[in-house]
């Protein structure tokens, strides 16, 4: 698909899209041709599927003061326990370079979550189980997926460029606050062990670091 044609440049480019690759063009003594985005040049496969429980009844399973929170909102991950957000737990550890399917389920009551997971944007495959149930304005790239009482979405996510540390949770204050938020990580590209980061534990003196307090079984 052609974009646009830079014929009025002093070097006339060309700018093509081809499948997920962008494609640049030109004379090649002024413009050496490149492509943006050829190493992605298609998703990446299938590694995980994850499931997420978002509701209130939540455990509160650690008690520092400094990493964990209070309250009656948590995460459960693949059938697990409702948890409190600690920053110091790691609950997904998908490999770099690879693509989980996530299923997002809300089972507290008659709120609406809208759920952020931070790092790439996502694809909703479908809500309730069936991709018809996917209106037209939700079929775009997006990175936070409104969560209906009772209902779930599948989501597709990739996990590309960037390995490191990353949250999800509610973006409703009162639950995020009261402690709806989890961490995830994503793996050394992709290494079969998890090499988590440090827990940053931020103070009035300064920041410092810790390992990871507990890995969830369920990560992997
Ligand atoms: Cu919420």
């Amino acid at each position: 698909m052609l974009l646009c044609d830079l014929a009025q440049a002093a070097a006339p480019l060309t700018i093509a899209k081809d499948g997920f690759a962008i494609k640049i063009e030109g004379p090649a003594a002024d413009v050496p041709a490149f492509e943006a985005g050829a190493a992605h040049a298609g998703p990446d496969p299938l590694d995980n599927q994850v499931a997420f429980q978002f509701g209130d009844g939540a455990d509160r399973t650690t008690d520092d003061p400094v990493t964990s929170f209070r309250g009656p909102w948590g995460i459960g991950t693949n059938g697990g326990d409702k948890l409190d957000a600690d920053f110091g737990r790691i609950s997904a550890a998908p490999h770099a370079g690879t693509r989980e399917i996530w299923t997002l389920k809300n089972d507290g009551g008659d709120w609406d979550h809208p759920i952020h997971i931070h790092f790439e944007e996502g694809r909703i495959l479908a809500r309730n189980g069936s991709a018809s149930n996917v209106p037209a304005w939700e079929r775009g790239r997006k990175d936070i997926y409104r969560l209906h009482p009772d209902g779930t979405v599948t989501v597709s996510i990739q996990f590309r460029d960037f390995a490191g540390m990353f949250m999800e949770h509610c973006h409703n204050t009162t639950h995020e606050d009261n402690a709806m938020l989890l961490r995830w990580e994503i793996d050394d590209n992709g290494s079969p062990f998890l090499r988590p980061l440090p827990t940053p534990i931020p103070k009035p003196q300064g920041v410092t670091f810790e390992p990871p307090t507990e890995i969830l079984k369920s990560a992997f």
